[in-house]
């Protein structure tokens, strides 16, 4: 046993998911709950996904459960969405369901994985490319360059659609909105920000808010609410899921185009 054939087996396989990565269908940015089912839904259908998550885990903020107690609640309106990706639960009340966050994000994860989903962690979107008023690509750099404030030049990939499902942060959106001068695809052309929480409310406008904010760009799950001002929700994660659904229907129109 050699240990540059462990080494080799590593970088070559790296390389070639990331040279599969250079021209995607879709760029999906943050593996949370909703990018992670949209992710698993449209490569089951064929289409070339890559997702960027600058954390170690891909999971995004199912891990902690509700203040670290490890249930999320999952509403009966979503619970299609856990059978798809074989994720056990528990009805504790007509209609909710208790569901381990380890089995969920976990599930979701080798769910998008086994279906062909190309995950890069620790890869952080910094910037976008924008041609003639359309997004076309991100502007990637390794998370640890990021952290240190190093002077490192970053990379790019491409894509037909690129989706911010980067949670509160809205980081795609954000930038897109600091660096240019564009009018978003909202009631003011800006993003509105995030209210205090209500959670029927927001169970509902994430999944209606769940859409293409800016030419090439699409919101889903939590950055919805940043972004046209819908309310948080707390711990119930069904409206994540189903905004991940919504989006996956709406991509896969836009990448058999
Ligand atoms: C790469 C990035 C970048 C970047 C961020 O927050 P998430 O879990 O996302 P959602 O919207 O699928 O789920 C939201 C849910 O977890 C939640 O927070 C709820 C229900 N809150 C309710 C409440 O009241 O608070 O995951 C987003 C992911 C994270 O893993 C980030 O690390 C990642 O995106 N991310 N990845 N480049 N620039 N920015």
């Amino acid at each position: 046993m050699r240990e540059i054939d462990i080494t080799r087996g590593i970088i070559g396989n790296h390389i070639d998911d990331f040279y599969n990565a250079l021209e995607s269908d879709v760029i999906i940015v943050g593996g949370g709950p909703s990018g992670l089912v949209a992710a698993g839904l449209l490569a089951e259908k064929g289409v070339n996904v890559t997702v960027l998550e600058k954390r170690l885990a891909p999971g995004g903020g199912i891990w902690g459960g509700g203040m670290g107690y490890k249930y999320v609640i999952v509403q009966e309106e979503a619970v299609h969405m856990l059978d798809h990706f074989s994720i056990p639960k528990r009805e504790y009340e007509k209609k909710f369901y208790a569901v381990d966050s380890i089995a969920l994000a976990s599930g979701l994860i080798f769910g998008a994985v086994k279906r062909g989903v190309n995950i890069f962690n620790l890869v952080t979107v910094e910037d976008l490319l924008i041609r003639e008023g359309r997004v076309t690509g991100v502007v990637i750099n390794n998370v640890f360059v990021q952290m240190n404030q190093f002077p490192v030049d970053p990379l790019t990939l491409e894509a037909k659609a690129v989706v911010d499902a980067t949670g509160h942060d809205h980081d795609v959106i954000a930038t897109l909105a600091r660096k240019n001068d564009v009018k978003l695809n909202t009631p003011t052309g800006k993003t509105l920000g995030e209210r205090s929480m209500f959670a029927k409310s927001a169970e509902e406008l994430v999944v209606e808010n769940t859409k293409e904010v800016y030419p090439g760009v699409w919101v889903c799950g939590m950055s919805t609410a940043s972004v046209y001002g819908g309310y948080r929700m707390g711990p119930i994660f069904g409206g994540m899921l189903l905004s991940g659904e919504k989006l996956a229907g709406m991509l896969l129109d836009v990448c058999s185009k």
